[in-house]
């Protein structure tokens, strides 16, 4: 028998795979379940890493598994391949971002395909090609249409470097995620989404996902729903008043100040009332210069300035108070206006500090805690008239419920989330299908004439000059581009009628098919790709497109793997493992099923060279061990219950993403077999079908060689085995014999048998008594539910 080749099976069976349309799953196909398995698409870097083949690995391996299980499975891949790094990498190579995106998808095909996944290619999308964005721009017009889409003047985070506008969470610490330079705000008319329209459903939805609760808790924090209250404080000798939105309630009695943030409308109103007015506004111009990071209170010192001349009145004690303006106080959040209790709350102490503001304490604290500083937690309500000696927690109800009963409060949601600004002032993206006509005003592109194609030249005049689609008269496109979470928003939808051309997708395929039932990918995503992604779906629900409610039913992240050093693999460190030298030399199998053998796939591992030269060991072994197998016969009974053992094991172990005790269930099986004279056909080709998640093209390229002259039938088109539930009885155990060291019998024993009746049962084998003939017993060993052995 020839050794074990991994350069030439693996070649072959892609192929034939390939060929054979094994993994082009139709909608239906009589008595399987269908099964979405999705990988988040890769963005076109140019490289696929280390990274990606542990994620695509065990994804695989997953998949895989539910084919073999008897799934329809559809298993889609593509490229999300808009967006900043194409134009970056263009200008610094001087070539087009279309020709770069390009050759990186070719060569990235070639690199997952060289991993030996079961993707259907027949269905790939590339976001930047115009028979996908031509939908991503269809489905704008339907959202505008639905009123979702509106444009507004907005305060924005600007990179100068990049020319463009950050979404707050591409800003780092007040710099841009991507070339690190100090962000700045800028006025800049836009296109948003009403994401918040769907606050409250994003929320409740999470609750019925499947989802590592980690991913869940970023999301709803991200989404930050606060129950309170509005209170009005009526402004001393005038006819307004100012209206704050509070968490604590229970805190009123101690609030001393007020602030209003310096963007608030109303102070333009009070402008006359405030004495120090030119001090003020020379704050405001001020404060519109720092950047929403610093704003959001991580700046070092506060600083804000009390509005002369106006003060106002607490509704609880009637109590007079002042007024500030202060930067770290936000305009888009609550009302813009907040009550300041500096005894309780952290910012509004410091800020008191600064301006030597009384404290007040209502809230005691307990026993213990020190009394210096703010003190944010719960306790016995004091100082606060009526309400003294209660809880705080009940005090805030009732505080909130006697307010709003005087007319004076209302109960109020508010939330974080905020609506999604899409406009980017890039070239490398989804041309916005937007059109402005001096006389009508923004116009859509009329449906008949999508694609808007993305012109060869960034804002070239010929692609800007246009006519209005409703008087025909002279008209401007819109020149921004789509962020590029937009077209990731909803490609798993396309995946199921990617080629349709007269629509986004047949109905029937999207019943058929979606929501997707397992999505694999990185914690990266956790908050906005998910979330979105998660928007588009109730969006397109109301727009009648899709009748469920979530797109992700399931979703597991995988780790890192770390260099070999244990950390982070980069190319500073100089520690990055390449795969495409890897696949030459030790094989696709070796390396994904090394790779799933690091650890749980949640967790990672770290890459170890002679941890993947083990894993070739170890497949060098089951290619030899066919050697031994025979058409007929069994293994001896303790092998067999192993053999149940493992099945079992393993499905469980794939189920719960634990790739790794899969298969060092597998590596035992191998260990114990390997002492058998004869391998039954029928258990070794178990073995391969367990094995075949994990090395597909080792485990195709054996099953076949007992398949010569039969009709082709893949490996993966037959069935995981079943195991034998009365062979794997809990209280029972092997009891493995073993002779001088050397391993003789299996026995099936009661689970704690002593050691006098173990000797006994384990006497009483015929092959025990055959391979101990006359000899004498000098000494026994036992190890209680594992083994015994009979030194001679
Ligand atoms: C009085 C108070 C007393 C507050 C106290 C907190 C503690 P969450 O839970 O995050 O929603 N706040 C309201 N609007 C704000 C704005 N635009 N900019 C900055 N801060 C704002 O936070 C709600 C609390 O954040 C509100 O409750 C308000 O301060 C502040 F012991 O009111 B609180
Ligand atoms: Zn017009």
């Amino acid at each position: 028998m020839k050794d074990y080749q991994p350069k030439e099976i693996e070649k072959k069976w892609q192929k034939v795979w390939e060929e054979k349309k094994l993994y082009q799953p139709v909608e239906k196909v009589k008595g399987k379940k269908n099964f979405y398995h999705l990988v988040m698409f890769p963005y076109t870097s140019g490289n696929l890493h280390l990274g990606h083949w542990y994620n695509y690995s065990g994804a695989d391996v997953y998949a895989r598994y539910r084919l073999l299980k008897g799934f329809n499975v559809l298993s889609p891949i593509g490229f999300d391949s808009f967006g900043l790094p194409a134009e970056n990498a263009a200008i610094k190579n001087q070539i087009n971002p279309r020709d770069w995106t390009e050759k990186n998808i070719e060569r990235m095909e070639g690199q997952i395909k060289s991993i030996g996944t079961i993707y259907d290619w027949s269905r790939e999308v590339i976001t930047s090609h115009p028979d996908y964005y031509r939908w991503t721009q269809w489905l704008f017009l339907q959202f505008y249409r639905q009123g979702l889409v509106y444009r507004a003047k907005r305060r924005v985070n600007w990179c100068p470097s990049c020319q463009t506008i950050l979404a707050n969470e591409q800003v780092v610490e007040g710099k841009c995620e991507r070339c690190g330079s100090s962000v700045a705000p800028k006025q800049v008319d836009h296109w948003l989404f009403k994401i918040t329209d769907y606050a409250e459903e994003l929320l409740k939805g999470l609750d019925s996902l499947d989802w590592p609760e980690r991913t869940k808790t970023m999301q709803r924090n991200w989404i930050g729903k606060s129950e309170g209250a509005e209170i009005a404080f009526p402004l001393v000798g005038q006819p307004s008043s100012l209206a704050v939105f509070t968490t604590r309630a229970d805190t009123i009695f101690g609030v001393t100040y007020l602030v209003i943030s310096p963007e608030h409308p109303q102070l333009e109103t009070l402008k006359s009332a405030i004495k120090n007015w030119p001090g003020v506004e020379r704050y405001l111009e001020k404060a519109a210069q720092a950047n929403v990071f610093e704003r959001a209170g991580q700046k070092e010192k506060k600083t804000g300035l009390r509005l002369e001349g106006i003060s106002a009145v607490n509704p609880a004690n009637q109590e007079e108070i002042p007024v500030f303006v202060a930067d770290y106080v936000l305009m888009n959040y609550g009302t813009g206006i907040i009550m300041a209790v500096p005894a309780h709350d952290q910012r509004d102490f410091e800020f008191a500090q600064l301006f030597h503001l009384p404290l007040k304490e209502v809230v005691k604290r307990p026993a213990g805690e020190s009394g210096l500083g703010t003190y944010e937690g719960e306790g016995v309500m004091k100082n606060s008239g009526p309400f003294d000696g209660q809880p705080s927690e009940k005090a805030r109800l009732e505080i909130q419920d006697w307010l709003v009963k005087e007319g004076k409060a209302k109960a109020a949601v508010h939330y974080k989330l905020k609506d999604w600004s899409v406009s980017r002032q890039r070239y490398w993206g989804a041309p916005i299908p937007m059109i402005h006509c001096p006389d009508c005003g923004w116009q859509p592109v009329p449906e008949k004439d999508l694609p808007v194609l993305l012109p060869s030249l960034a804002r070239s005049p010929e692609f800007q000059s246009t006519t209005c689609p409703r008087c025909g008269g002279p008209a401007k496109r819109e020149t921004d581009t789509l962020d590029t979470f937009v077209d990731s928003s909803w490609y798993y939808l396309r995946y199921v009628d990617s080629q349709n051309e007269e629509k986004i997708a047949e109905a029937e395929k999207i019943k058929a098919w979606l929501p997707v039932d397992i999505y694999i990918g990185g914690v990266e995503h956790s908050i906005l790709h998910l979330l979105y992604a998660r928007f588009f779906t109730k969006a397109m629900r109301d727009l009648g497109l899709v009748d469920f409610l979530e797109p992700f039913l399931k979703l597991r992240h995988q780790g890192v793997i770390l260099g070999p050093d244990g950390s982070k693999m980069s190319k500073s460190r100089g520690n990055v493992v390449d795969p495409d030298d890897l696949v030459e030399k030790y094989g696709a199998d070796a390396i994904r099923s090394y790779l799933c053998f690091t650890g749980p796939f949640s967790e990672g591992g770290t890459w170890k060279l002679s941890g993947l030269q083990g894993m070739v060991r170890f497949l060098r072994r089951v290619w030899r061990l066919k050697e031994k197998v025979q058409p007929a016969g069994e293994l001896s009974l303790g092998h067999q219950k192993q053999l149940q053992q493992a099945i079992k094991k393993m499905g469980e172990d794939i189920e719960r993403f634990h790739f790794n005790t899969a298969l060092s269930a597998l590596m035992i099986l191998l260990r114990a077999w390997e002492e058998e004279k004869q391998i039954p056909k029928k258990d070794y080709l178990q073995f391969l079908q367990l094995l075949a998640p994990f090395t597909p093209h080792l485990a195709e390229e054996l099953y076949q060689s007992f398949r010569a002259g039969e009709k082709f039938q893949s490996i993966f088109q037959t069935s995981w085995p079943n195991y034998r539930q009365e062979m794997i009885r809990e209280d029972g155990f092997t009891l493995v014999v073993q002779i001088n060291g050397k391993v003789r019998d299996q026995l099936e024993a009661p689970a704690g048998i002593e050691e006098k009746a173990a000797q006994a049962q384990a006497l009483n084998s015929p092959k025990v008594k055959s391979f101990l003939g006359k000899k004498k017993i000098q000494k026994v060993i036992f190890v209680k539910d594992k083994l015994i052995n009979f030194v001679v």
